[in-house]
């Protein structure tokens, strides 16, 4: 779907984050903006006893004065052109992502398009493996019973349906 995914009433959504855990612009910007100053306090919390989040990794918090319950705060890969693993690590950001809703027994998580901002990510690239991952992720075992994209752009949207229909 299009969308402010600061709207979204799911039980996650998830924040396309940077290692430092303490709001950026972009999604993170909106999300810190609507959910208030609750997320990035536990984001230090976080920060102080685990450290920086290393792109690829995901964890969690509540979701503040937002709609939704949690926020899963991922971090995408920085493109540098595609042979620094870029294509992994994205695809573990979402993975992750969708491991940590399954431990906290969570049925509905809703994704921006990860690194495909600020981290320059091809959205041509980025598209089927977002698509791909969560396919994949709920042909397994899981509580996840519903995955939504909540995309800004028509670009995104475009990229998102070409990849749901070569799927
Ligand atoms: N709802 C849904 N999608 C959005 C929203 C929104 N409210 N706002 C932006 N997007 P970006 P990245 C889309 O740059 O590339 C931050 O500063 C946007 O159009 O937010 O992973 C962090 O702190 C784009 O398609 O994330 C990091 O430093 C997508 O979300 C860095 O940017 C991702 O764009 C992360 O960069």
């Amino acid at each position: 779907m299009r969308g402010d995914i600061t709207a979204q009433d799911v039980d996650a959504i998830v924040n396309a984050a940077n290692s430092g855990l303490r709001g950026g612009s972009g999604v993170d910007g909106a999300i810190h903006k609507g959910g208030g100053p609750q997320i990035l306090e536990e984001c230090i919390v976080i920060l102080n006893t685990q450290g920086k989040l290393p792109p690829g990794q995901a964890v969690i918090t509540s979701g503040g004065n937002l709609k939704a319950r949690h926020v899963i705060h991922t971090v995408g890969p920085i493109w540098r052109g595609g042979a620094s693993n870029e294509e992994e690590t994205l695809a573990s950001a979402y993975r992750e992502s969708l491991n940590l809703a399954n431990q906290y027994d969570l049925k509905t998580v809703s994704f921006p398009s990860i690194s495909t901002g600020a981290y320059g990510f091809p959205l041509d690239k980025a598209a089927p493996i977002a698509i791909k991952t969560a396919a994949e992720f709920l042909r397994g075992e899981s509580s996840v019973q519903e995955i939504t994209f909540c995309l800004f752009g028509v670009d995104a949207m475009d990229e998102f349906q070409k990849a749901m229909d070569a799927l």
